[in-house]
């Protein structure tokens, strides 16, 4: 489907210090080489080292924001907008995480809306989804993603798309160290590209991205990749390993 690789790494709460994140930001955009696979590849970091991150980097890589205020300006103590990112050239934020729906209670509304913010922005989003391990036990993974790719992707229209990658996280792979397997994920993936295609039609449903995320590691990336619907990876833990994390990004 000529759809372009996505390798993504989300650095959470991490790293502790400003020059750490100098540090790994420039080891890992240096594993991003000219045999390097012709993929995108973007680091989601936090607010506060966005802009060394961005100087660490340079051009070989995104730098972008964890998640994004789904208000422009006003009253609204601690929060950051799409507008701010943008005014430091952020182009893509994350936004539905798991860890964001579950510990900062962020609803699908409020999601969709940090999403629409994005998107008038002329930004890009990489909207997370995803079912809990008791959700995955009843078989409820396909209805738990149909509900929060259609209700984080409201108002959202099929030329606005072209700024959307989705990336699916069973929350019962997120930091276990249990990695979905391939033809799990791959079955979750097709599923999702088929919403998306009962909501946007062909063409979108085969355009549009959609990266597998949860204990991804050097040792599974292959195996992931090599699967028709998945078309890249949203790494946390390992990507904060410049080695593990540019095995990843040179997946083979
Ligand atoms: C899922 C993933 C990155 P990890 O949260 O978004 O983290 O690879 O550590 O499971």
């Amino acid at each position: 489907w000529g759809r372009k690789p996505f390798i993504s790494g989300n650095w959470k709460l991490n790293p502790q210090t400003r020059d750490e994140a100098v540090k790994l930001a420039a080891d890992i955009a240096a594993t991003v080489t000219p045999e390097s696979p012709d993929a995108d590849v973007a680091l989601f970091v936090p607010y506060v080292f966005i802009e060394a991150a961005q100087k660490s980097a340079g051009d070989r890589l995104f730098v972008g924001a964890e998640g994004v205020c789904p208000e422009i300006k006003g009253a609204f103590t601690g929060a950051v907008s799409a507008t701010m990112l943008k005014s430091l050239g952020v182009q893509w934020a994350l936004a539905g995480h798991s860890e964001r729906r579950v510990i900062f209670g962020e609803s699908d509304e409020y999601i969709n809306g940090q999403c629409l913010k994005l998107i008038e922005q002329g930004m890009s989003v990489m909207l997370c989804i995803g079912e809990s391990e008791a959700e995955y036990e009843q078989n409820l993974a396909g209805p738990v993603c149909a509900v929060q790719l259609r209700k984080g992707l409201a108002g959202i229209t099929a030329e606005q798309m072209s700024r959307v990658a989705i990336a699916y996280e069973p929350v019962w792979a997120i930091g276990t160290g249990k990695v979905a397997t391939p033809e799990i994920a791959q079955s979750v993936h097709a599923t999702c590209r088929g919403i998306l295609r009962d909501m946007y039609g062909d063409a979108i449903a085969d355009q549009t991205r959609i990266l597998y995320g949860g204990s991804v590691t050097p040792e599974s990336v292959d195996g992931l990749m090599a699967q028709p619907d998945i078309d890249g990876a949203l790494v946390g833990g390992a990507s904060l390993d410049a080695a593990k994390f540019g095995r990843i990004i040179n997946f083979q």
